[in-house]
């Protein structure tokens, strides 16, 4: 026994009944409490809160299986409002259930009174005030007086009445209409008890049930002993009087009574309860006693109690066999209490129940009509105490209090108008707030700027928001709000609970009354349709409504003001996130003045995540339709939650409200809480008529359905036109969040749709629905300029069988007096079920957590105040996905190529080795290309799957990039076409440099025969001399034959670069017809050399009168000229550079390159523009390139070539003259003349994609991780270089200036952190170690014995060699010869000298290296260009914005639009007016956002409409900037250097608002920081 001390604690109260009795008492109350497993609860341990919990066991609808579970199924369905709740809770009595029941001591359940007291008495107050309401709603009676386990001792259930609200029309307003809506306990309301003796045989609940029902509808009010669960004796419900309320419906024929009568009925043997009866004689207008006879005990109670103030009636169970001592006994009483005939009903044998109820309700409307006075069950409350009976919210220290202080606030309303009360007291929500959110929308719009420079306008409604937010928050704290403030922050949760409850009961009390009046004048003019007066009458209903809502609203807005003030008060999102947990609806969206308070939902959503431990994943809830169609009663019967429920409500807005999910649930579902959002004043039958209601439905609509995982629509058919709106809005909605790539579930509940079949039967109605849906879907995508969506399952996932739910009406009947419908409990409760379940199964993103969910909110709400809702979003959650993706896309691009460069660097070298004929090379080459295709298919397979598997994955939002999956897709396509043609230009260029480098190689090979055999022919003669020669004299012989064989050696002929170039230029122009334009041509190398001028006719003509719009496409043209001409000769110099030769496909890529800048200007230019440029080009080009051309004859001139092999042959021709053994210096000359110049220029070639591995994987990554943190990186530098001329390079030249800057960083990194000499080491060791293999290999003969030690076998070492290293590094192969001309070592000592070499050539090469490591150089030779790579990567597809010169940052190339986070006044672009000249100092992001216009040369000089720019730049996404300091970067830099920029591009300096010069440069650089999502 736990709970013993309670026990005592009770017994102090002071009862009179002797102890044991008490104890007996008691021990049958914790008997009965234990066999329902509910002692840890009592008493009133139980909270709502927990039983809001959902969890597997809250979805089961499993059959009760013990007696244990019966307390949980009861109460779950009696939230649920299920009528059958008392009743179908039943352990049933089947064999199967028996013998689980085996093992308790009962095995049968409890009646069902017993255990709603058993329950009542675990409850807390507001379980019990929560039950009581759902009782109410099932019409149960509900407990008034409840017995608390002792003798005569019992509890008044003030509180846990006071939730329950009445409506009724009474027979005196059937004709106006009205009705009376009370609440229970504040009404005055006739009381009729009924009680019964001990031996009375009559069910009284049976007759009072059969008393109240409507003809044809039996309800059972009462429990009573036939009905199910209620055979079982009482154990603990005697004593318990229960209440139930006739209210008339207004309907003469069908009321039973004219005015609303409330019945109390006590339960157990009247005797027994002296202190309930005694109360009940005071409180009671009429009191019925059911007996067979009077007992002497019980004739003695009647006749001593004397002042009773309720009319007594005897309700006597007369049978035949009644014996004369009754008849006696009753008259006794009769007299003694003077009660005439009519007094007394009589059931006598022919007397059914019918009859009985009908005798008893005729007496009852004769009492009454007598008119006594009546009670309010409030006021009964003190009589209740003079009997010693307990109040229960009189007994709670906290409510008292908590009552106290809601009382003192509305002391402090008074009698005040409302209105009034409110501008003085909930001052922050007023005007000013109102007026904020319109500046808000107004930003947005950008509607009313009229002749004001948008700029300018756009921070006057800054300083105006400013201004505002000041006024705010210098605002003095009123009392009433202080008071409330003061209420709330207790740390006492029960009390602060209590006193919420308190504060709504007493506002709903005050402004019931006032608003009904209005509500009906409402009515009245809406008939009239006289919107004047019908929007001032709407106002005045805002106005007068004044609820708690108001004053929660109020406590955000000081929250916020307080902001902006030296005293945060962060206790007050504390409380609200407090307030939140326990499960109280929260104001998210203002619907009085359209507009979120950001900040404090931020900040209590943020507070809440915090107390939950950052577990706080959230599945979105959403319930839409049209107002007063049950949507909240919905949302309350499934999840046992309280929004405010009532039509005559004028709240608008969405409430949000949380609950949690089981432990149970939470891995299933993947999320921690369900958040509700109830909506509020939609498509209201009384709004509708204003104007601007379509807007708000609209806004709030779009933002709910933007919030939700689970959309709820409610359809009441009675409503359908109302509802069309909202659908329309809803599909629109969805179609908006599929764009966004965010999938809500869908689901429409029909309301009041009965009938077991109706799903079957109304399948025709959903196909028409679905009809309905599509015509809508077509609508909205034609709005949306979408194309290809045509149907609503385009949409949405929606299935017409799966998504639609019916549910029957709510009452059963007609109310007031229906109770709710069974079927509609259950089909709520199915439909909770399914729906969850559906999430379950659901394969979808991962839910947003609190954080998440806020920066959803806050881009949610800002795109809906746009006209353009998609083009107008932004959001960081999808910027971070999107930037992932490209992070991973990049990661991917670049393994592919590396693959393949890797291939190419391999394939290079097999054709430079390859040996024999131009014809076997042609051949080699082709199977290259072959191989290539595969190599770069399987590539290509390999990254598609990479992004299949991407967009598979849960852990990211993956659905926010869907919409991009296409994108990248293309990239991958036009990725593989790229290497295909890199690929493919590569191997030609690689089999064009064999065929010539085989005719070069062929005449030195000639050349070194004829001097071989001069060196033979010399030898011999030497040797045939008879003298022994010294070495001065061999010498003096060798340099006379070399002398005189020399004078026959030829170089090598040089090409006529010009002239070749001159071929391509000419074919690149032919197929145009444009030959003419170059037959003056003479000489290419004398173009290029002074600056390029655009002029006027000849270049281009234009249809321009303005002069100004005329210099203004010249200047342009001359833009497009210069970066031209400045990017190819960037390009001409790079290529120059290398050390190979001249080859056409330089031009022809060049002239590729050029054509892409004419293609820019396409339409203004004509013919002769581009012969002039490309002969321009070309001109520059024929110079470097012949110039090239001459280095590389240089290099490879045959002479000079045997000249440096002239020490060899001379030490050849000594050695061999004194047969000195060669092989140390042979094996050494191999190495030296043959692998070492191989070795350096595989490990200079290949480096390049080692050091961009290198960058890529050091700390330096994050700069070339995306375009994004790119663009970001380089402007936040340019902003702490501070110098002009970096800006302008910048802004003048993107491509370049990436260029130089990668180049530069390189070079930084390989200085600083990185080191080459290391990379290149690596390398070294591992081609050694290649090499050092291939040699042993090369030792054993085809057959794979050891290659015997003689001569021959040394070239045939030599030749195994050179074949295993041939797909490895570049041998040459004539120097190869040389070096072995005349060989005489052995094979097994010139190895072995070989792998010595070797060793020595290794540590000869390190040495080298880290010498000179210079990157600038390595950079120059290597053949995949780090650079360029990176460059890549981060460049994208190198369009900038077609009014501020933003570049873009989409990923991969190709994709459907570009977009840059920061747009900058276009005037940094060069953008000026064509009239003024004065440079433009508005953002783009407002242009297309505002009503001005443009016109530029691609409007042909017509102004054009800034909103429409898609005409013309249809690739280009320009969204509003997110906040208005996303542009001070680029603000600050106008201010700074505005005349500077005005004289750079001969310009005037730009207007812009003062404002502007505030902007320092912390802010520029926050500013940057927010727009690219950085933190
Ligand atoms: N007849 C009928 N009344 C309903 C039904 N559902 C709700 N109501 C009543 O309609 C009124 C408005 O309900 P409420 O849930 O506040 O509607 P909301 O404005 O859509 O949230 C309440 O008085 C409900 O009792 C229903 O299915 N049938
Ligand atoms: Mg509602
Ligand atoms: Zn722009
Ligand atoms: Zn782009």
């Amino acid at each position: 026994m736990a709970s013993l001390t309670e026990d005592d604690e009770i017994q102090d109260q002071g009862s009179k009944s002797p102890q044991h009795h008490e104890e007996q008492n008691q021990d049958s109350l914790h008997a009965f409490l234990h066999t329902l497993g509910l002692e840890e609860y009592f008493p009133n341990k139980l909270s709502l809160r927990s039983l809001q919990e959902i969890n597997k066991d809250s979805l089961s609808d499993k059959e009760v299986d013990s007696l244990q579970t019966i307390p949980w199924a009861f109460l779950r369905k009696l939230l649920m409002a299920n009528s059958k709740s008392r009743t179908s809770v039943c352990a049933s009595e089947n064999d199967e259930t028996n013998d689980l029941f085996s093992e308790s001591d009962t095995d049968v359940s409890p009646n069902t009174l017993d255990l709603i007291v058993a329950i009542y008495a675990c409850a807390d107050s507001f379980l019990l005030q929560e039950m009581t309401l759902k009782m109410s709603m099932c019409q149960f009676a509900v407990p008034f007086l409840l017995p608390c386990g002792r003798q005569n001792q019992c509890t008044l259930m003030l509180w846990a009445l006071r939730g329950i609200l009445k409506e009724w029309r009474p027979h005196s307003m059937s004709e106006s209409k009205g009705f009376v809506e009370e609440s229970a306990v504040c009404a005055k309301i006739p009381l009729v008890s009924f009680v019964r003796l001990r031996n009375c045989s009559l069910s009284k609940s049976q007759v009072m049930n059969c008393l109240l029902s409507e003809s044809q509808q039996h309800h059972d009010f009462f429990c009573h002993r036939d009905m199910k669960g209620g055979c079982r004796p009482r154990k603990i419900a005697n004593g318990m009087v229960e209440m139930c309320w006739y209210l008339p419906g207004g309907n003469t024929t069908i009321d039973i009574f004219p005015e609303p009568v409330a019945i109390a009925n006590l339960k157990g043997d009247v005797g027994a309860f002296e202190t309930q009866f005694a109360f009940l004689t005071q409180v009671s207008n009429a009191i019925f006693v059911f007996l067979d006879k009077f007992e002497e005990r019980e004739q003695q109670m009647f006749v001593s109690s004397q002042q009773m103030n309720s009319k007594l009636f005897f309700v006597v169970n007369y049978q035949r066999d009644t014996n004369p001592d009754v008849k006696s006994s009753i008259q006794t009483v009769m007299d003694a209490l003077k009660l005439t005939k009519e007094d007394i009903i009589v059931k006598s044998q022919n007397v059914n129940m019918a009859k009985l109820a009908d005798m008893i309700c005729s007496t009852i409307k004769k009492s009454l009509s007598e008119n006594s006075p009546s009670l309010d069950i409030e006021s009964m409350s003190k009589t209740a105490q003079e009997f010693q009976i307990s109040v229960d919210e009189l007994n709670s220290e906290a409510s008292s209090s908590a009552e106290q202080a809601a009382q003192n606030i509305m002391k402090g309303i008074g009698v005040r108008e409302i209105v009034v009360y409110k501008k003085n007291q909930l001052p922050l929500q007023g005007e000013n707030w109102k007026k904020l959110s319109q500046i808000e929308k107004e930003e947005c719009r950008l509607q009313t700027a009229g002749d004001t420079k948008l700029e300018e306008y756009k921070a006057q409604l800054q300083e105006e928001i400013k201004f505002i937010q000041k006024t705010q928050s210098k605002y003095k704290i009123t009392s009433g709000m202080s008071e409330f403030i003061n209420a709330v922050t207790t740390n006492d949760s029960i009390e602060r609970a209590f006193f919420l409850k308190w504060m709504g009961y007493k506002l709903d009390m005050r402004s019931r009354k006032y608003l009904s009046s209005l509500r009906y004048d409402f009515k009245e003019h809406c008939q009239q349709k006289d919107k004047d007066s019908l929007a001032k009458i709407d106002q005045q209903l805002l106005d007068s409504s004044l609820g708690l809502e108001h004053y929660m609203r109020e406590m955000g807005h000081i929250y916020e003001a307080s902001l902006g003030s030296s005293q945060r008060l962060d206790k007050l999102p504390t409380v609200a996130a407090e307030l939140l947990q326990e499960g109280f609806p929260l104001e998210l969206l203002d619907g009085d003045a359209s507009s979120i308070p950001e900040k404090w939902i931020n900040d209590v959503l943020m507070e809440l995540h915090r107390m939950v431990g950052q577990r706080s994943r959230l599945l979105v809830l959403t319930v839409l339709g049209v107002q007063s169609t049950g949507k909240s009663t919905l949302l309350n019967t499934m999840f046992g939650v309280q929004f405010a429920v009532s039509s005559g409500r004028c709240t608008r807005g969405a409430y949000m409200l949380l609950l949690p999910l089981g432990e149970d649930l939470r891995t299933e579902l993947s999320c921690d809480y369900i958040l509700l959002i109830d909506t509020e004043g939609l498509k209201s039958a009384d709004l509708a008529q204003l104007d601007n209601s379509y807007e708000h439905d609209n806004q709030l609509a779009t933002f709910v359905i933007g919030l939700s995982d689970v959309t709820i629509i409610n359809i009441a058919m009675e409503n359908f036109t109302e509802m069309k709106d909202i659908l329309q809005i809803a599909v629109h909605a969805f179609l908006r969040m599929r764009e966004l790539g965010k999938k809500p579930i869908c689901h429409f509940v029909h309301q009041n749709v009965a009938g077991v079949s109706a799903h079957n039967k109304l399948r025709t109605e959903r196909q028409h629905l679905l009809e309905h849906l599509n015509e809508m879907t077509q609508i909205a995508a034609t709005m949306e300029k979408k194309t290809g969506i045509n149907k609503f399952t385009d949409v949405l996932d929606y299935d017409m069988e799966l998504n639609n739910w019916y549910i029957p009406g709510l009452w059963n009947g007609t109310p007031p007096m229906a109770p709710v419908n069974t079927g509609y409990s259950v089909a709520v409760f199915d439909f909770k079920k399914n729906m969850l379940k559906t999430q379950k199964e659901r394969n979808g993103e991962p839910f947003f957590n609190i954080p998440q969910f806020l920066e959803w909110m806050r881009s949610m709400w800002r795109a809906v105040k746009f006209e353009n809702f998609i083009f107008s979003f932004q959001n960081t959650l999808v910027a971070h996905a999107y930037e992932n993706l490209c992070k991973e896309f990049s990661e991917w691009e670049w393994s592919f190529k590396r693959h393949i460069y890797s291939w190419l660097e391999s394939a290079t070298i097999q054709i430079s080795n390859a040996e024999g004929s131009v014809q076997t090379v042609k051949g080699i080459v082709e199977a290259l290309n072959t191989d290539a295709k595969k190599q770069i298919a399987t590539q290509e397979k390999e990254m598609k799957d990479k992004l299949k598997k991407y967009y598979k994955r849960k852990d990211q939002h993956v659905g926010l990039v869907e919409r991009y999956k296409h994108d990248f897709i293309k990239n991958i396509n036009s990725l593989q076409t790229e290497m295909q043609n890199t690929v493919k230009n590569k191997l030609d260029v690689g089999l064009q440099l064999k065929i010539d480098m085989t005719k070069v190689k062929d005449l030195r090979r000639k050349q070194a025969a004829m001097i071989e055999d001069q060196v033979l022919q010399l030898l011999k003669n030497c040797k045939g001399r008879k003298d022994e020669l010294s070495d001065e004299d061999l010498k003096t012989d060798f340099e006379s034959m070399w002398k005189t064989t020399i004078v026959n050696i030829s170089g090598l002929e040089e090409r006529d670069i010009p002239s070749e170039i001159m071929k391509e230029l000419h074919s690149s122009l032919y197929h145009r017809k444009l030959t003419e334009h170059m037959e003056n041509v003479k000489d290419l190398t004398e173009y290029g050399l002074d600056k390029f001028k655009v002029k006027a006719k000849k270049h281009f003509s234009s249809p321009e009168k303005n002069v100004f719009s005329r210099r203004n496409l010249k200047q342009n043209i001359q833009n497009i000229a210069d970066t031209a001409i400045q990017n190819c000769s960037r390009m001409i110099e790079e290529s120059a550079k290398s050390k190979s030769d001249y080859q056409n496909f330089l031009i022809k890529d060049l002239i590729g390159k050029i054509d892409e800048y004419i293609k820019s200007v396409n339409s203004k230019t004509n013919i002769t523009f581009e012969v002039d440029l490309k002969l321009y080009i070309c001109g520059i080009a024929s110079r470097k390139f012949l110039g090239m051309h001459r280095r590389f004859l240089a290099e490879k001139d045959p002479l000079k070539h045997l000249e440096a092999s002239k020490g060899q042959y001379l030490s050849d021709f000594i050695d061999l003259y004194r047969r000195k053994d060669q092989c140390q210096r042979k094996a050494q000359d191999f190495i030296q003349l043959c692998l070492k110049p191989a070795v350096t220029e595989h490990i200079n070639q290949s480096i390049g994609t080692d050091i961009v591995d290198e960058i890529l994987n050091s700390k330096y990554s994050t700069e070339y991780g995306s375009r994004s943190y790119f663009q970001y990186n380089i402007l936040n530098e340019l902003l702490e270089k501070e110098e002009f001329k970096e800006f302008v390079r910048y802004i003048r030249n993107y491509e370049i200036y990436v260029k130089d800057w990668i180049h530069e960083h390189n070079v930084q990194c390989f200085s600083k952190d990185l080191s080459l000499r290391k990379l290149k080491t690596k390398k070294l060791d591992l081609i050694v170690e290649k090499i050092d293999e291939a040699v042993k290999a090369s030792q054993f003969g085809d057959d794979g014995c050891p290659l015997p030690n003689d001569t021959e076998s040394t070239a045939v070492l030599i030749q195994n060699l050179c074949k295993a290293l041939s797909k490895v590094i570049s041998i040459p192969m004539d120097t190869v010869d040389r070096v072995l001309f005349q060989n005489t070592s052995l094979c097994t000592p010139f190895t072995k000298n070989l792998l010595e070499c070797l060793n020595d050539l290794k540590r000869q090469l390190e040495e080298e290296i880290a010498n000179s490591s210079d990157i600038t150089e390595t950079l120059n030779s290597v053949s995949v260009k780090p650079q360029n790579e990176l460059f890549e990567r981060v460049f994208g597809c190198g369009k900038q914005c077609p009014f501020c010169k933003a570049p873009c940052e989409a990923g991969g190339k190709d994709h459907r639009q570009h977009h840059a986070a920061v747009h900058r006044p276009q005037g940094l672009g060069g953008y000026r007016s064509v009239t003024t000249n004065i440079l433009c100092e508005e953002v783009c992001t407002s242009s297309v956002h505002g009503k001005g216009t443009f016109k530029n040369h691609e409007t042909n000089f017509q102004r054009h409409p800034y909103k429409d720019y898609h005409t013309y730049y249809p690739d280009w996404l320009i969204p509003p900037d997110r906040t208005i300091e996303a542009s001070d970067y680029w603000k600050y830099v106008l201010v700074k250097y505005n005349d500077k920029f005005a004289e750079e591009y001969k310009a005037k300096p730009a207007v812009f608002p003062s404002a502007w010069n505030k902007i320092d440069k912390v802010q520029a650089l926050e500013g940057l920081k927010s727009a690219f999502s950085i933190k």
